[in-house]
């Protein structure tokens, strides 16, 4: 399978082979109304229509169908169907295997194919409607945890096209902000990679970043938008793999709002918003950066499970806390370091730690988020980073392969 052909877009993606399915919001749906069926056949007159034969005499209506010679034996082609999950299929697939070969029926879970899609999904998180660990530093303060709830609370029902809800940041959030700020931008000249340096420059100076100003989400946006196209969109705590994956391939990167406990401004284990508008949005303003996280996003939709995992390990030990080379000196880009004093100054200053990228080993680790990491991988550099995530995406065992494009609407007019 080929890699992803990217246009630089933030808006539209389109399958290129099959996948029509039915919205299925969980891993495990399986009533699905629509279902993918490959099979093989010999390249001989008819061979086709004997398959679709077998279709209606089982009443399976057919939605869609491609094929590709197969790669190996160049007689015989690769068949992609989609058909109603109806009539009877169990006998209609018991009748093609009597025509075909390889027959498989392939479940690909639903994916968005626009931003606006992504109002579909009900964003699956793992930290914000559950209690707090009992070691995060906010545990018992009550105080605290209603106000995080709170700021949580504001990205509910958020839609695409809506303006970030605004926070009245208090002055007890604005000083953990400044503590954390002020302590990252003595750290950032010596550890922080190049291309990281030069859009915090950029955001001082044009987005009001610094440290007596918390800024909002929505202004954050609105200048991702002009430089990269990249856009935030608020979320309520970590989310799910599959969810945050998908909305990348759409230029949109879910962001958390409220912030860490004041106890503990060094590290928290989870993202705040420090996390998100230090660690991350400096990044997302670099055009290479964007269109290398836009892959990773388009590598995830409609992707199984198995390789969902997968693609997160090599996402977490990339955009998360990852380290390349830049002249021959160690260099962070990885944004839980770049959000945390603490994790920052300890990856760099612990040799021992670092190993060289493996994707192999990085794909075996557990992604361990709310821990400073054992270990860390650095690149011999950016285009290295970029080649492993490309070579992973030719691995996608995905039945099609998607495309990024720029939609562009005719209005008639004289
Ligand atoms: N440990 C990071 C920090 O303190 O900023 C947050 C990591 C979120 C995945
Ligand atoms: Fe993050």
């Amino acid at each position: 399978m080929t890699c992803p052909i990217v246009t630089r877009s933030t808006r539209q993606v389109r399958p290129m082979a099959a996948n029509n399915q039915e919205r299925s919001f969980t891993e495990t749906e399986t009533n699905q109304k629509k279902i993918t069926i490959c099979f093989t056949l010999c390249n001989n007159v008819g061979e086709l229509c004997k398959a679709l034969e077998v279709l209606k005499d089982h009443q399976v209506n057919l939605h869609h169908i491609n094929s590709k010679q197969n790669k190996e034996r160049r007689e015989e082609s690769d068949f992609i169907l989609i058909c109603d999950n109806s009539g009877s299929l169990k006998g209609a697939m018991e009748g093609l295997k009597n025509v075909s070969k390889n027959l498989e029926i392939i479940s690909v879970p639903w994916f968005p194919k626009h931003t606006s899609d992504l109002d579909k999904v009900v964003p699956k998180t793992f930290s914000c409607d559950k209690e707090l660990d009992a070691d995060h530093p906010g545990f018992k303060d009550d105080d605290y945890k209603k106000r995080r709830a709170e700021v949580a609370a504001m990205s509910r029902n958020y839609k695409h096209d809506q303006e970030i809800p605004r926070v009245d940041y208090t002055d007890k959030e604005i000083n953990t902000w400044r503590t954390v700020y002020s302590a990252l931008v003595k750290l950032y000249p010596d550890y922080a990679c190049e291309r990281f340096n030069i859009n915090f420059e950029l955001l001082q100076t044009k987005c009001g970043y610094s440290p007596d100003n918390i800024p909002q989400l929505e202004d954050v946006s609105k200048f991702l938008q002009n430089r990269t196209g990249f856009r935030l969109r608020p979320a309520p705590g970590l989310i799910s793999p599959r969810d945050f994956l998908a909305a990348l391939a759409f230029r949109t990167f879910y962001s958390t709002q409220y912030i860490r406990h004041y106890s503990r401004p060094e590290y928290t284990p989870e993202p705040d918003v420090c996390h998100e508008l230090l660690g991350h949005v400096p990044l997302f303003a670099d055009e290479e950066f964007a269109q290398f996280a836009q892959e990773i996003g388009l590598a995830s939709l409609g992707a199984p499970l198995e390789y969902i995992k997968v693609l997160s390990r090599l996402y977490w030990f990339t955009v998360e806390v990852g380290l390349w080379k830049e002249a021959g000196e160690t260099k962070v880009y990885g944004a839980a370091l770049l959000s945390s004093a603490e994790e920052l100054e300890f990856c760099l200053r612990n040799a021992e730690k670092i190993k060289t990228l493996d994707p192999a080993e990085a794909c075996k680790e557990k992604i361990q988020p709310s821990k400073i990491q054992p270990y860390y991988f650095v690149a011999e550099s950016f285009e290295t980073v970029k080649e492993i995530i490309r070579e992973f995406a030719t691995t996608n065992p995905r039945p099609f392969d998607v495309k990024s494009t720029q939609s562009v609407e005719v209005i008639y007019q004289r």
